[in-house]
């Protein structure tokens, strides 16, 4: 691999491009090894960047060059240069000029997965965010916008299906040869980064959708041949999610033609290519044999995902990669809320939070956090984090909770009608809601800027004498990489107070003091310290705070048990109620951890007064019966941490759960039974899931029956929920049958590539001391490879974020492993190996043992030759 030089782009240094593409006339000639791209663009220097002759530097990434035209004349040497990564003609004539530039690619080396390269034999092409410039030499930027026209020619036999963007013009064979052509033309101008291509022997589904003016759309599926029957679900996901953006934002779907590609090699989940979206096909591919009621809610959350991209991101994109957020953050919003209207929107909320916590609260209190818009960056892949997606959409949430569902509504409808075709900024993002609801929202934008998780410390007081309940609420961040001090934000705590009897009191009437912050339930915080009094009341209330968890932010409320258990019982938010009980479990954890677990009896009885409640949906009482994570202790202890200490509280904490419930488990399961055929329905996958919690706390047991129960679960399940479920149970609980299950398993579904990541992955998470071992001859297994993104998510990914004990091995060598690996992948796929590497994240949290090794690892990776600048990057700023 050639040696990168990293340079530093910063947001502050943005100017617009000098020169305009109008239009791209692409004709691509595939090939296995030396596809030939012919790009016609025509250009202009833009209004507005002097008089003075500019040269034109087009960016390109590691591209054979092989002719440069200029409006139609053959270029003369002197006239440019040109090396592997740019192309520069030195002195472009006035007015509109045509360029036409042929390079040569090897799609069948390309194992980096940018650009053009080939899964399984199909062509296909990744261009966001600078993939383009590795097919041809071009203003590879967001905010350069163009009409595309793609003449695409391939053997016939080899790709009997060629797709473009947009609306098919032309297609036919070519007399006299085995070759065959398509032309497309999208009339929607778009930045080269939504550019994409198939070619390949695909089989299809089809279906139609008539938008909301009766405009007739026609959909695709493709997939890997004897596939077809496992994309029904991926294709009704599409109109509901095509419907859904009409009935909720009023948008409607702009080409005649909106087809979906699946492929097995992909670096991460979709793409969202106008009128050509290309997907990872584990978010596609579903039955109920193969696929998990998790794998179904994914499909139809990344599926949608990619469909809203059409508005926000396809049609308004990003002025510059700093504005990422500006339509990822939007657009995870717009697909959570479309899971929530499809499910239940609270057991959404709280899996949403939950990912939030899990994933972007730890990278932002580690090395590698970084604000919602960076300002700077090396490698803008290593942007694609959850703090740009994940806190990204709960800015946007936010927003709507501090404007209202109308003002929020307002000022999205501006934002299209104003934006429309634009390449732009959060600022103008932000300005469309200012405007629509004339509020002020100069500090809301500190949330982009300023990196960390805000933390809000809370204490009450209650007046015996006067009947008066204080709330007094104190923001603060703690300090970032490069940001030391931080000022207060604007923050939407929204809250509630229950009575004695678990009722809501009215917050408005019982304002005291200091409530000139509130509008509705919902507090403003826009200062380091707020103090609201409420009464005068008989009895103190009990505090429910933010409610829906209305700003992503750290909350320590002084309070006791006893209120905690109020709220478990009664609240009628339901994201609080499940907060409660996590909350009573994380003390008991984090003492268990610290060695002394002693168990309230109290929270006990009101998990299992929950959990026999069949006027609440199994899917939330599943959730409440599932204790937090051993990384979500982790994160709560927050430094020193003892992983295996975490473990081994967290089992005492099941094992007296399950002795205490135990005798009313075996009904319960039995009670949550299903008849009749699978349906992946939100209420059905909801039983399923409570009914294998209450597996796994009998299991926690250890009593034969529930092994009995788990091993014959396994056998007849009629779906892969049940007995995937089933397996991991029994995995997890170290049984001495697992290694039998686990054959039996891999027999099964050894031609499933994506049932094997789920068998690779459950073993790589076995929280026994020869996992690491078992993991590394899995490396060496026929079903493993290196080259194949989702093996390597679902072994070494899962082992390094999956298995706290064993990736934080006190001996090192679970990081020796991860780095070892990152190192060997680095060669063959930087994007992969970065993003393995950021594992480490939370690496000086740990005991000063583990920080030792995980310093070691890091340097070794730092020091090895020619390393990629994305692996560099998070190597470097995971050690600084
Ligand atoms: N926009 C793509 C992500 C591209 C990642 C490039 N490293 C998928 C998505 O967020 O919808
Ligand atoms: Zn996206």
């Amino acid at each position: 691999m050639r040696t990168e030089t990293p340079v530093v782009i910063r947001l502050d240094d943005y100017t617009p491009s000098t020169y305009s593409i109008e239009t791209v006339s692409l004709d691509i000639k595939l090939h296995p090894t030396e596809t030939l791209i012919t790009s016609t663009i025509t250009l202009r220097k833009r209004e507005g960047t002097g008089t003075e002759t500019a040269a034109l530097v087009l960016d390109g990434d590691d591209l054979d060059f092989v002719s440069a035209d200029l409006d139609g004349a053959a270029l003369a040497d002197d006239a440019y240069t040109v090396s592997r990564d740019q192309f520069v003609l030195l002195a472009p004539p006035e007015g509109l000029f045509t360029l036409t530039l042929t390079t040569k690619v090897d799609p069948t080396a390309n194992t980096r997965l940018m650009g053009l390269y080939r899964s399984s034999g199909t062509y296909c092409t990744q261009c966001e965010a600078e993939g383009f410039r590795r097919i041809t030499y071009f203003l590879d930027r967001p905010d350069v916008l163009a009409v595309y026209t793609t003449r695409l020619e391939a053997n016939k036999a080899e790709a009997p299906i060629l797709l473009g963007n947009g609306n098919l013009q032309d297609s036919g064979t070519i007399e006299g040869t085995d070759r065959h052509f398509t032309v497309w033309h999208d009339p929607h101008p778009k930045p080269s980064y939504l550019f994409a291509l198939v070619g390949g022997d695909l089989a299809s589904i089809h279906d139609s959708f008539t938008t909301s003016s009766g405009k007739p759309v026609e959909l695709g599926i493709y997939v890997e041949h004897g596939k077809e029957h496992l994309c029904a679900y991926a294709m009704d996901a599409l109109k509901r999610s095509m419907k859904w953006d009409e009935d909720a934002f009023g948008l409607e779907y702009d080409l005649d033609v909106f087809n979906i590609v699946a492929v097995s090699d992909f670096n991460m989940g979709a793409m969202e290519n106008k009128g050509l979206n290309i997907f990872n096909d584990k978010y596609v591919l579903a039955n109920p044999e193969t696929a998990t009621d998790q794998d179904y809610a994914n499909i139809e959350a990344v599926i949608a995902h990619e469909y809203f991209h059409n508005w926000t991101g396809n049609r308004i994109t990003c002025r510059d990669w700093f504005q990422l957020c500006l339509k990822e953050g939007l657009t995870v919003f717009r697909d959570q809320e479309f899971s929530s209207d499809m499910r239940s929107r609270a057991v959404k909320r709280i899996s949403d939070v939950r990912l939030l916590k899990s994933h972007q609260f730890p990278e932002d209190g580690g090395p590698l956090a970084h604000p919602v818009r960076p300002e700077s960056y090396t490698e803008i892949n290593n942007f694609y984090t959850a703090t740009v997606y994940e806190k990204g959409s709960e800015l946007c949430r936010m927003l709507k909770t501090i404007l209202g569902d109308d003002g929020f509504r307002a000022g999205m409808d501006l934002y299209f009608d104003r934006h429309d075709g634009d390449a732009t900024t959060i600022e103008s993002f932000l300005a469309c809601f200012a405007e629509a609801t004339g509020q002020d929202l100069d500090q809301f934008k500190l949330w982009y800027s300023q990196a960390g998780t805000p933390e809000l410390i809370v204490s009450t007081d209650w007046d015996f004498s006067s009947g008066l309940f204080g709330i007094t609420i104190e923001q603060s961040c703690p300090p970032t990489p490069g940001q030391p001090v931080k000022q207060p934000l604007h923050i939407p705590v929204r809250l509630g107070l229950l009575n004695e009897h678990g009722a809501d009191m009215p917050i408005s009437a019982l304002i005291h003091e200091g409530g000139d912050h509130l509008q509705g339930d919902v507090l403003h915080m826009r200062q380091g310290r707020h103090r609201v009094v409420f009464g005068p009341m008989e009895t103190p209330p009990v505090l429910s705070l933010l409610r829906g968890f209305s700003a992503p932010v750290n909350l320590t409320l002084q309070t006791d048990n006893d209120s905690r258990l109020h709220l478990m019982a009664s609240d009628s938010d339901g994201f609080n109620r499940w907060q409660a009980a996590q909350d009573l479990a994380t003390r008991h954890l984090i003492d268990g951890a610290r060695g002394t677990l002693s168990v309230d009896p109290r929270f006990l009885s009101a998990l299992l007064s929950i959990i026999r409640d069949d006027s609440l949906e199994p899917a939330f009482r599943a959730q409440v019966l599932t204790l937090p994570s051993e990384a979500d202790i982790a994160r709560e202890i927050g430094k020193d941490v003892d992983p295996d200490a975490i473990h081994t509280a967290r089992k005492a904490l099941k094992v007296k759960a399950a002795e205490t419930l135990g005798p009313d488990l075996p009904s319960l399961y039995r009670a949550l039974e299903g008849s009749g055929a699978y349906s992946p329905d939100a209420a059905e996958a909801g039983r399923r899931s409570l009914r294998n919690a209450v597996l796994d706390l009998m299991l926690a047991s250890g009593s034969d029956e529930a092994y009995a129960l788990a091993h014959s679960q396994y056998e007849t399940a009629n779906n892969m929920t049940d007995r995937f479920a089933a397996l991991s149970t029994l995995v997890m609980a170290g049984a001495e049958t697992a290694d039998a299950v686990l054959d039996d398993f891999h027999e099964r579904y050894q031609h499933h590539a994506l049932v094997i990541d789920k068998w690779l992955s459950v073993q790589a998470m076995a929280p026994q001391s020869d996992t690491l071992g078992k993991v590394i001859d899995l490396t060496r297994h026929s079903s493993f490879s290196m080259s194949n993104p989702n093996r390597v998510r679902s072994l070494i990914g899962a082992f390094a974020t999956g298995n706290p004990t064993q990736f934080h091995r006190a001996d090192g060598a679970g990081y020796a492993f991860v780095a070892d690996h990152v190192i060997t992948l680095d060669d063959s796929n930087p994007q992969v190996a970065s993003r393995l590497l950021t594992s480490f994240r939370s690496w000086r949290a740990m005991t000063e043992d583990r920080q030792h090794h995980a310093r070691e690892a890091l340097q070794r990776i730092l020091d090895k030759d020619s390393l990629s600048k994305d692996v560099r990057d998070i190597a470097e700023r995971s050690l600084a």
